[in-house]
């Protein structure tokens, strides 16, 4: 299975010359092409045809030319192109990024161009050669420019395209706003003639550490890698096999990872004279019946979703400081566990979540209904988490991969997440699996969930907005939940629209009495659910969505945040809050 994903990842991600998706590229030996690009829009697409990408400069005055990357319009990498500039806060199409940079590499050096992410369809050049194409908005992707790279000034130019069309993931219909851009760092590493490519370092239980590393490059065969975790006394040599892999186990007692110790140990591993750190926590993750243990203990998931957005105003969140004020965030309002919903969220998220003690639920963005019977779509789901997991396996953090939310009940939808369930587990059996799943049948005095997908998960999340899509707040409160699976049961949404600021009686819309008056109810509900074991309402913080276009009140926010896009409190954090101190106090 692991070849099965190695090939599509090769044939869908990344064309030439690109290895498996390089592990831990921020703490690798790098440049990182920040800052200011030029940038030509190209609503039609003329960029390929006019050949963009072998600019070198302006014509001469006798010349045609009809482009010229110099007086191009600038924009800031990383970063969204919609809030940069007013001209394309609505703007899906494509954009040609280009910049200029000074390289010196060396002869015996490898050099891989790093795309953190770029959404949607990127299309990298560098001196006029095109090294690859990557499509997917939210995971990293690399080329291997080794041949290209020349000593003194290079140019990298990226056809960025965010167009939304059917056989994408996600597709046509979302409720976020299709940010286009480079989204995400871009780094130039310079790895050695062989290096360590990928690795994952992890508490396997009963006293036991897990190490898996594989080399590429030149020579991966008979070669020695050290590993050391000084905290706990290891310093250990490891010989590569035939095909230049390390698999083995080393008994060590650590400290294991929660929210209460979010411990993390610096790990070392170090191939000839290169040593590269990482900072990993050991944590073991199971369900037994319709219980979550963590490190064999029972935990209740205290949560809130999050959509990558920044924490002050719109756009795409990208920063450490980003990470550390969004969880910041949920750290106050009480929260263990954080839903990183649609899809993989930046990789200092993640890391954030590891230091601060933040269980994550992170997800791939099939999303509402996608093109579930085209094989295509499931070979680009399967490449989008692979490239996920490649990035997050290190992440103690990381407890559940979601593979769905909101899609619809059809024998074909089930086949095609059932298929993607598979590959999720046998790539990583260290993690549970869920998805957010929105099809009960309706019985007398509530909600069976019964449909078959639910009986494939790990965790079973439900996203239910009673009291706001339908029945009133009142109604929720008797409620009565069952299930058809003796399994632990995560609400993954609920919740209700509230423009911050705007106060007025509790049965008027959007005002912030109407959202109290939701939350509320919807506790009342959930203390009766048979196997709750988790929450996370929707969500932190307003975010864009097109599709709320309710003038004066949305204005192209969805208001279902407990924080207004400003990051200021409604009244319906406080209830949450205490909720959750009260989950907290009573040993939850
Ligand atoms: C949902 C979706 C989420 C939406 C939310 C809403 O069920 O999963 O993406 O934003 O409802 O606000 O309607």
């Amino acid at each position: 299975m692991k070849t099965c994903l190695f090939i599509i990842l090769c044939v869908v991600a990344s064309r030439p010359l690109a290895a498996e998706l390089l592990q831990n590229a921020p703490n690798r030996k790098q440049m990182q092409l920040l800052g200011q690009w030029d940038a030509i829009v190209d609503p039609f697409d003329v960029g390929d045809k006019r050949k963009f990408y072998t600019f070198n400069g302006p014509a001469g005055a006798n010349v045609l030319q009809e482009f010229n990357f110099n007086n191009a319009m600038k924009l800031h990498v990383p970063g969204d192109w919609n809030t940069q500039d007013e001209r394309l806060f609505w703007y899906e199409g494509s954009v040609w990024y280009h910049k200029t940079f000074i390289a010196a590499p060396e002869p015996d050096k490898q050099y891989l161009l790093y795309f953190d992410a770029v959404n949607y369809l990127a299309t990298v050049y560098v001196n006029g050669e095109q090294v690859g194409q990557h499509e997917g908005g939210f995971t990293p992707f690399q080329f291997n420019v080794t041949e290209v790279l020349t000593a003194g000034s290079n140019t990298v130019v990226v056809k960025v395209n965010n167009r939304r069309e059917p056989d994408y993931i996600p597709t046509m219909s979302t409720d976020w706003w299709n940010y286009g851009g480079i989204t995400r760092p871009v780094r130039l590493i310079e790895l050695n003639a062989t290096y360590i490519d990928d690795y994952q370092v992890y508490y396997a239980g009963h006293n036991s550490i897990a190490v898996k590393i594989g080399l590429a490059g030149e020579q991966t065969h008979n070669q020695q890698v050290t590993l050391s975790v000084p905290e706990l006394g290891i310093n250990r040599v490891f010989t590569t096999n035939q095909e230049g892999k390390i698999y083995t186990t080393i008994n060590a007692e650590p400290q294991l990872w929660s929210p209460d110790n979010p411990h993390l140990y610096n790990v070392e591993l170090t191939l000839a004279t290169t040593t590269l750190h990482d900072n990993i926590g050991f944590r073991t993750i199971e369900v037994r019946g319709n219980d979550i243990l963590l490190n064999g203990e029972s935990v209740f998931l205290r949560g809130i979703a999050i959509h990558e957005e920044k924490p002050f105003g719109d756009g795409r969140a990208w920063s450490k400081e980003d990470a550390r004020t969004l969880l910041g965030w949920a750290k106050e309002l009480g929260c263990n566990y954080v839903r990183f919903a649609h899809y993989p969220h930046n990789e200092n998220m993640l890391r954030m979540a590891d230091e601060l003690g933040l269980m994550v639920w992170a997800e791939i963005p099939v999303y509402w209904d996608i093109q579930f019977d085209n094989p295509a779509v499931l070979s680009k789901a399967k490449q989008q988490f692979g490239e996920m997991l490649s990035r997050d396996k290190n992440r103690a953090a990381v407890i559940l991969w979601s593979i769905a939310n909101e899609t619809p009940n059809t024998p074909v939808r089930t086949a095609f997440l059932s298929e993607l369930a598979e590959t999720v587990r046998e790539t990583d059996p260290t993690r549970l699996v869920t998805a957010a799943i929105n099809t009960q049948t309706t019985t007398a005095n509530g909600r069976l969930i019964d449909e078959d997908f639910a009986g494939v998960v790990d965790v079973i999340g439900i996203n239910s907005y009673c009291g706001w899509y339908y029945d009133s707040p009142e109604t929720c409160a008797t409620y009565r939940w069952q299930s058809a699976f003796d399994k632990p049961t995560i609400v993954s949404e609920f919740g209700a629209g509230a423009r911050q600021g705007w106060h007025d009686t509790d049965d008027t819309v959007f005002s912030e009495e109407y959202q109290s008056r939701v939350y509320k109810n919807n506790l009342v509900m959930l203390e009766n659910m048979p196997d709750l074991r988790g929450v996370s309402p929707w969500l932190l913080k307003d975010f864009r969505a097109a599709r709320r276009p309710l003038a004066g009140v949305q204005d192209y926010w969805n208001r279902k945040g407990l924080l207004s896009e400003q990051g200021i409190r409604k009244q319906a954090w406080y209830i949450m809050r205490d909720w959750y101190q009260q989950k907290q106090q009573a040993g939850q």
